[in-house]
C-alpha cells in the first residue's frame, strides 16, 4: 500500500502550532489533545508527531522508538483522565472507517458508560 501524507491536514497544522488545541499530554513523539467535538466526558485523540496518514501505515513504517512512545502516552493518559471505570480506544482509516482528518489518530473515549459498540 502507498500512502500519501497531505501536509495541510488539521493535525498536521496543529503540531506545526498553526491552530491552537487543549493539549493534554505531550511527548517526545506523541501528542494529545482534547477532541473539539467530545462524544464523552473523556474524548482526546492521541496522534504521533510523524507524517503517518493511518493505524495501517503508523504500524508499519513508524520507529520502534515512536510506537513505544504512542503506546506509553496511551497508558499515560488513562492514568491521567481517571479511566479506570474503563475506555474505548478507537481509530478511523480512510472511506469505509469514515477517517476525516488524514493523520493518524487514536479517539480515547471514557468518563461514562459507552454502550455495546457493536449490535
Ligand atoms: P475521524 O473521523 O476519526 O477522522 O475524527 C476526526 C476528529 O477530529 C473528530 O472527532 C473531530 C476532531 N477534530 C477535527 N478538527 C479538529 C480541530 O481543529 N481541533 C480538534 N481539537 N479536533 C478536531
Amino acid at each position: 500500500m502507498r500512502f500519501a501524507y497531505d501536509d495541510d491536514n488539521i493535525f498536521a497544522r496543529i503540531l506545526r502550532g498553526d491552530i491552537p488545541c487543549k493539549t493534554v499530554l505531550e511527548t517526545e513523539h506523541s501528542l494529545a489533545f482534547e477532541d473539539i467535538s467530545a462524544q464523552a466526558p473523556v474524548h482526546v485523540l492521541v496522534i504521533p508527531k510523524g507524517p503517518y496518514v493511518s493505524y495501517d501505515h503508523f504500524a508499519r513504517d513508524a520507529s520502534d522508538a515512536e510506537i513505544l512512545d504512542f503506546n506509553r502516552a496511551v497508558a499515560r493518559l488513562c492514568e491521567q483522565c481517571d479511566l479506570e471505570d474503563g475506555f474505548r480506544a478507537i481509530t478511523n482509516a480512510r472511506a469505509h472507517g469514515h477517517q476525516e482528518v488524514p493523520h493518524f489518530h487514536m479517539h480515547l473515549l471514557g468518563g461514562r458508560p459507552l454502550g455495546r459498540l457493536l449490535e
